[in-house]
């Protein structure tokens, strides 16, 4: 059943980073924060934890449209999305039972935008995918540092158990789960492997899990291999350098010649039998940066006229 030939095939996939920190969009205090990743914003700008929490108070992504998406992606030529289910600031964009840390509980949106987009990625045919980030800033007694290279503590891994268990429970079939960032125990990795594996036995693993766990490699952000490897693999790419969520203040260049390079890189990673994970990063507000959607559909038109399957 692993490696499953779908995953194996599909060539082309939509990453998404969104979450808490989409909201600030690379502000905060009226200022860009320049340094580091907007999705890290709250460890970049060394933002204290409860004026961090307080942004959910006032997150209300109500042009947010799960099936918009989907459709995006497959007009773009897309066989996935992998969304952000957590990333590191611990905020879930998903309903957990395990901390009320999440966007039905602590916002005044309420609703679990993660089903929402599994649910309209099932009646568009796209597959579904999540990331989850092993590191968690928000859980009690740990740090907001980037680098986190701490251990996982027994309690942290509980609850990543615990989480990833909900997750693979209550979504529906989900073709892969992108770990990222812990530093996890020979017996954690195996721990997280062995749980996602048997509750969902084709969703492929990413290596980032550790102690060689994965399913499929994936390669430093927006490298690739120049040849074939003999194993499933992944490009995770960004359309813009230095981040991977929404940034208001980000310049967006020539949108012709972001194109061109896309298509150049998918071109390579597909021929070379890898997956190009390509992001985007939607505004607080739920909507697509119109540059991004203007390019995957362009890539769309393109892989239409151009491409074999
Ligand atoms: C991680 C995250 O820290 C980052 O915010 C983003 O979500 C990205 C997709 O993944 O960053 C990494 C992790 C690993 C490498 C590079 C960036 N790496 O191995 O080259």
């Amino acid at each position: 059943q692993k490696p499953d030939p779908d995953w194996v095939n599909q060539k082309f996939s939509m990453f998404i980073h969104w979450g808490l920190y989409s909201e600030l969009g690379g502000v905060w205090k009226g200022e860009p924060v320049r340094t580091g990743y907007s999705e890290q914003i709250q460890s970049f700008a060394r933002i204290p934890k409860a004026e961090y929490e307080a942004v959910a108070k006032q997150f209300e992504p109500k042009k947010w449209n799960a099936d918009e998406v989907a459709a995006l992606a497959k007009a773009a030529g897309m066989k996935s999305i992998v969304f952000t289910s957590k990333h590191h600031d611990g905020f879930c964009m998903y309903h957990s039972k395990y901390t009320k840390y999440n966007i039905v509980d602590a916002t005044p949106f309420k609703r679990d935008v993660m089903k929402e987009l599994s649910d309209a990625c099932q009646r568009q045919g796209v597959k579904f995918a999540v990331y989850y980030s092993l590191i968690d800033w928000n859980f009690p007694g740990n740090g907001i540092s980037p680098h986190n290279a701490d251990a996982i503590s027994p309690k942290h891994h509980e609850f990543s158990m615990k989480q990833v268990e909900e997750i693979m429970t209550n979504y529906g079939p989900i073709s892969e789960i992108w770990f990222d960032m812990g530093s996890l125990t020979a017996e954690q990795s195996k721990e997280l492997y062995d749980l996602v594996t048997r509750l969902q036995p084709r969703c492929m693993v990413s290596g980032r899990l550790g102690n060689d766990r994965g399913d499929f490699a994936v390669m430093a952000d927006n490298k690739m291999p120049d040849h074939k490897i003999g194993v499933p693999w992944q490009t995770a790419a960004s359309f813009f350098h230095e981040t991977w969520s929404y940034r208001s203040w980000q310049e967006r260049g020539n949108l012709d010649a972001k194109i061109n390079e896309k298509i150049g890189s998918l071109v390579k990673v597909v021929s070379r039998g890898g997956n190009y994970l390509l992001n985007i990063g939607p505004r607080g507000d739920g909507t697509v940066v119109e540059f991004e959607k203007d390019a995957l559909l362009a890539m769309g038109q393109w892989l239409k006229n151009y491409g074999e399957a």
